[in-house]
């Protein structure tokens, strides 16, 4: 038997070498489906080897974001420029050994960034801190690519990325699926499959050792979107992109950029010259996509210089963690004022997902101390 990384090295062999069309399709998919298990198993065992070990970084603020490139880029001197950190810089590769934190003040929100060692091609199987690298980039809420005039291969890095099971700017897949022991596999759909007709899910779903339970497609999912849902552990994060030492760059030298950067739209900074850097951090804020929850305690107005801030899909559930302990414990109900309400006052439970500019009053059980604000 040969050693996992030889296994997955022979798929990923045969997968270049398999020429992509209507009767290969299928066949190709199954080798995705069989290289997602391997790397399923690749990862337990780093993990078994406490792999990522002494790589926590503590999250703070209301988001973290991480800055991923080549080594060299520009990194640690964009985290220098746009917080407080004093991350070391250097003329050399990997000048940076350990993620270093910095915060940066954002509207009323603070932005934890994280700079990194560089990332190249191999970090998955354990090349430079490749493998500490991305489990800290899975656990991020944006990734702010940086490349620079050297270094504009940003294929490769979403590549790696996606060998490590992060999706970049992708919505979960609408597929439901439910294992059970006994009673065979049972695939439907609420929409016409274009990608997975013909019984290609069963044959998709099998390599995973899934022979029993349900999968239900709410969405004309292709053959990866089903390979994502059954691997189980994709993370799904947003990304924007800069370019660094871009002052090393004529304007037609950018432009000539551009195509090999689809879809990005990039930013040109220099974090040298600190050029760019405010409409960096204006477009790293809107991407986070924060909102701002006024909180009302009853029978007195909210208080609007002090919102929470919570994120875009958050719930009452959310503002809850935020809040005084007492409440979340007694939390009854919560009345809304504001964009997501249906109605001024409109009662609602913990899963009310909220709108920017919300008023929030939280009832709780009678008997218990009154809602704090
Ligand atoms: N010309 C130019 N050089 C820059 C700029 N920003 C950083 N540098 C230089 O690029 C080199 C690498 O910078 P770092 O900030 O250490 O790069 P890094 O991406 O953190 O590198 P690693 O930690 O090794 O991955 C240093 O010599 C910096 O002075 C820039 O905007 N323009
Ligand atoms: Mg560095």
């Amino acid at each position: 038997m040969s050693s996992l990384e030889e296994q997955i090295a022979a798929i990923e062999e045969e997968i270049r070498n398999t020429a992509y069309n209507k009767a290969t399709q299928l066949h190709i998919g199954r080798l995705r489906a069989k290289l997602a298990v391997l790397r399923l198993e690749r990862e337990t065992r780093a993990k078994g080897k406490g792999a990522g070990a002494g790589y926590g970084v503590r999250k703070s603020g209301n988001a973290t974001v991480g800055i991923v490139g080549y080594p060299s880029v520009g990194k640690s001197t964009l985290l220098n420029r746009i917080t407080a950190a004093e991350s070391e810089t250097g003329a050399y590769d990997f000048t940076t050994l350990s993620i270093i934190p910095g915060m940066l003040r954002w509207g009323g929100a603070s932005i934890q960034i994280l700079d990194m060692p560089g990332l190249v091609p191999g970090a998955a199987k354990g090349r430079g801190r490749g493998r500490e690298v991305l489990s800290v980039v899975r656990s991020v809420d944006l990734i702010l690519f940086l490349i620079d005039p050297e270094h504009t291969n940003l294929r490769a890095l979403v590549t790696e990325l996606e060998g490590a099971g992060v999706r970049i700017n992708q919505r979960p897949p609408k597929i439901v699926v439910q294992r059970s022991d006994r009673g065979g596999l049972t695939i439907s759909s609420t929409v016409r499959l274009t990608h997975l007709a013909g019984g290609a899910a069963g044959q998709i779903a099998r390599e995973f050792g899934f022979h029993n339970g349900q999968i239900v497609f709410r969405e004309d999912a292709t053959i990866d979107q089903l390979i994502d849902v059954l691997a189980g552990n994709r993370v799904y994060v947003s990304a924007i992109l800069a370019v660094n030492k871009s002052e090393l760059l004529s304007p037609p030298e950018r432009a000539r950029l551009l195509p090999e950067l689809k879809p990005y739209d990039p930013i040109f900074v220099s974090a040298q010259n600190r050029t760019g850097l405010d409409e960096l951090v204006e477009r790293i804020g809107g991407a986070l996509r924060f909102i701002r929850i006024y909180v009302k305690p009853p029978g007195r107005p909210a208080d609007k210089n002090e919102p929470v801030i919570l994120r875009r899909g958050d719930s009452v559930t959310e503002l809850l963690r935020r809040l005084p302990q007492e409440l979340e414990r007694t939390f009854r109900a919560a009345q809304i004022w504001g964009p997501s309400a249906r109605f001024p006052g409109q009662t609602v439970g913990r899963d009310h997902v909220l709108a920017d500019e919300d008023v929030v009053t939280v009832v709780v059980a009678r008997g218990s101390a009154r809602a704090a604000g």
